[in-house]
Parts: structure tokens; sequence; C-alpha cells
């Protein structure tokens, strides 16, 4: 079965997080250094709180490999919490807004939030990014690159000439200069601004959203569909992007600017190929459309972008009422983040990462790499027909 599929389960402060990913074809030399480097990056960031000090993410692997290479069923991996109390925490008396509490109180038809935020937590995305650190290595081993990078943080934007100057770099050279970014930015420049706005932003309890954009490089074009809604990868990977906690929108591209422009500068102009290596004798003069075409990849790099709203949870809670009374109140604080859009970035790079690997497999997929590795090749040539 060469179809992506994958799961989670677990509670932000139970005994583990739990993942199983299927449809990882046979014979792929898995990385697991690969994963657990993600797993941390998504702890880091300039900004996140005390909870990230108590927790050292790394997976342990319990099924689907044998002397490290995949057999081509279901890879199951739990990551331990450290923070394991939840019999221990208590229940809080009102519901926090901005968070899921309330509404899934009343779908369950309880006064127990914590019955709701524990899976409601952001933590379940550490068990996405290992998900996706396990089934992106397919598209690495075809030298696809899927880059998540932070563009915008409490109105703070980074300047679009840095982003564009680091796209021409070499892949070694973008993720060095992310590394040593603590947004996870390319831009050394604006972190001295984003620090002295986190910090003055903490100092008054209070906390930030952002954007954070994702890229993907060395993509073939025609994956995803136009025949039918469900295959459509542009809202495959909005669905995608928007099903990360805290996530409000997703553009492509130009996005909602292209919206404001007339459609001859909305386009793309399709022009020859002046490097026909990927195996298309095409390209396109720009990449407005983000990358995307009919709900296809056209063979550009995919340019998405999504926006995070602030943490609702203030160190002087939002107001909200008391389940017994009614009274008004604020919202139970125990501790938060300021900020975790840099976090959200390597998320979102895991989400499309997922998407890409199952749509990739959908078009190539065979039980073992080799057949991968011959559909892939076949394609290429094909390519050079059309
Ligand atoms: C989260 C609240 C905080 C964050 C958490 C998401 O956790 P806690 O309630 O333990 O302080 O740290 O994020 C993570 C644990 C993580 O791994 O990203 C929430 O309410 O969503």
């Amino acid at each position: 079965m060469s179809t992506l599929r994958w799961t989670t389960a677990g509670e932000s402060h139970g005994a583990a997080l739990v993942g199983i990913v299927e449809g990882v074809p046979a014979g792929l030399a898995l990385s697991i250094e690969r994963v657990d480097g993600e797993l941390a990056r998504r702890q880091g960031g300039y900004g996140r709180g005390g909870r990230m000090k108590l927790e050292r993410d790394r997976i342990e692997l319990l099924s689907g490999t044998r002397g490290g290479i995949t057999l081509g069923s279901p890879i199951a991996f739990v990551i331990r919490n450290n923070d394991a109390v939840i019999e221990k925490l208590p229940v809080p008396t009102n519901p926090r807004p901005g968070h899921a509490d309330l509404a899934g109180c009343q779908k369950f038809g309880h006064r127990d939030p914590r019955a709701v935020l524990e899976r409601a937590s952001a933590r379940e995305t550490a068990t996405r990014v290992a998900c996706a650190g396990i089934a992106r290595q397919v598209l690495e081993h075809f030298g696809i690159e899927v880059f998540g990078h932070v563009v915008e943080l409490g109105g703070v934007a980074i300047p679009a000439t840095a982003i564009d100057a680091a796209f021409a770099l070499s892949s070694a050279k973008r993720h060095e200069l992310r590394e040593k970014s603590a947004f996870f930015a390319l831009d050394a420049a604006t972190d001295e601004q984003l620090k002295a706005l986190v910090d003055a932003t903490k100092e008054k309890g209070d906390t930030l959203g952002g954007i954070f954009e994702v890229r993907a490089l060395g993509l073939p074009p025609g994956l995803g569909g136009y025949a039918s809604g469900a295959e459509r990868l542009t809202a495959r990977l909005g669905a995608a992007l928007l099903s990360i906690p805290a996530m409000k929108g997703v553009e492509f591209g130009l996005g909602f600017a292209t919206a404001r422009v007339p459609g001859s500068l909305a386009h793309d102009a399709i022009q020859a190929a002046r490097d026909t290596s990927s195996g298309s004798r095409y390209e396109r003069a720009t990449n407005r459309a983000g990358g995307l075409e009919g709900g296809m990849t056209t063979g550009e790099p995919l340019v998405v972008r999504t926006a995070m709203k602030p943490i609702p949870t203030l160190r002087r809670g939002l107001p909200t009422v008391e389940f017994e009374t009614l009274e008004p109140t604020a919202a139970t604080y125990q501790r938060s983040d300021v900020t975790s859009v840099p976090a959200a970035s390597v998320v979102g790079e895991a989400m499309v990462a997922l998407e890409l690997t199952a749509a990739f497999l959908e078009k190539f997929g065979g039980d073992s790499l080799a057949e991968v590795e011959d559909a892939v090749g076949a394609y290429r040539r094909r390519l050079g027909g059309v």
C-alpha cells in the first residue's frame, strides 16, 4: 500500500504522545536523528515559556524498521512527556477565551475544561512533526526540500529582499542562516528588533502572533489533481495548515493580493525551460501562483504563508465567567509562551511535508523505494515528450 496515512494520540500532560505512519515504502534508510532534530527545533524559538524547559522531545521507535531500514509496515513511535502530571492538575473553574475550552465542554456536556484542553493543546503538534520527520525522508530521497521560516511577528516583517537573497543561496547556507536566527527567520538584522518586541510584550503579560512561510523546492509538475475537489493540492495544503491549532489564514503565492490586481498581473507566463534537468520542457516566467495551478504542482517552488493568532493564555487572564455562577472573572493562568510562531513554522513545514509526501506517493507510490524510483524516472522521461 503506497498511500500515506498517519495518526496521533496523547494528552499534553499524559504519559506520552503516540504516532503511527503508514504507507512509507520499504527500503528507506530512516534517520531517527533527522526526526529528533525537527522535534528539538519545534521546542525552540525565542518567546517559548516554561514547559519547554521541562521537555526533551525525542521519538522511541516501536515498529516498522529493521536495521534502520523501513519494512513497508506501519511505523509506530512514542514521545514521552516529562511533565506527565495529568491526574494531579487542577480542574479550571472557568473556560479560557480563545481556547477550545468552552465549545469543547458544550460539545461533550461537562464542566471540565481539562478534559478538553489536554488534547486540544498544541503539544499534539510534536507528534505531527515526528510523523512528518519520518515521511518526508521519502521526499528528501528525491531531492525535494521543504523549508519553513518566520516572515512576520507581532506586525514586524522580515524584509522581502532578505528572503529573496536567502532563497538564492544553497540549501545548506539557507539552513545555516535559519539556524542562527532565534526566530527561525532569514534575516539576522531583524532578530534584535524582534527580541526587543518579545521582551517588551512579556513584560506586559501579553502575547504575539505572526506569519510563517513554507516553500517546497524540487517538486515535479502534476502532483495533486483537478478532477475532484478532494484531489486539489491547494485545498489539501490549506486544510493541513489550518488544522494546526491557532492558525487563522493561508495564502499561496501572491495570496490575497491576487484579488486586488488585474488578470494581466496575477498570472505566470509559460516559457521554454532554461534548465531541463527536471524533465520538464517548460517553466514559468514568474511564480505569482505559488507553484500551484488547477490544484496541481506546476514544477515551480510551492510558496504558502500561514497566519497564527497570538496565544490566548495571558498573564492577566482574558475576561470570562465562572461555570457555576456565571460571575465575571479573569481566565485561569498557569504559564504560557509569549509567542510560538517560530515553533509553528516548524509544524507548518511538517504539515506541508506530510501532504506533499502523500501526493508524491499517490503519483509514484510502490511497495518499495526501488519501485518509487522507477516511477519517478519514467515520469521524468515522459515529461520530455509533453
Ligand atoms: C499549550 C500550553 C503550554 C505550551 C504547550 C501548548 O503548555 P503547558 O500547559 O504545559 O504550560 O507549552 O505547548 C507544548 C507543550 C508544546 O510541546 O508545544 C496549549 O495550551 O496549547
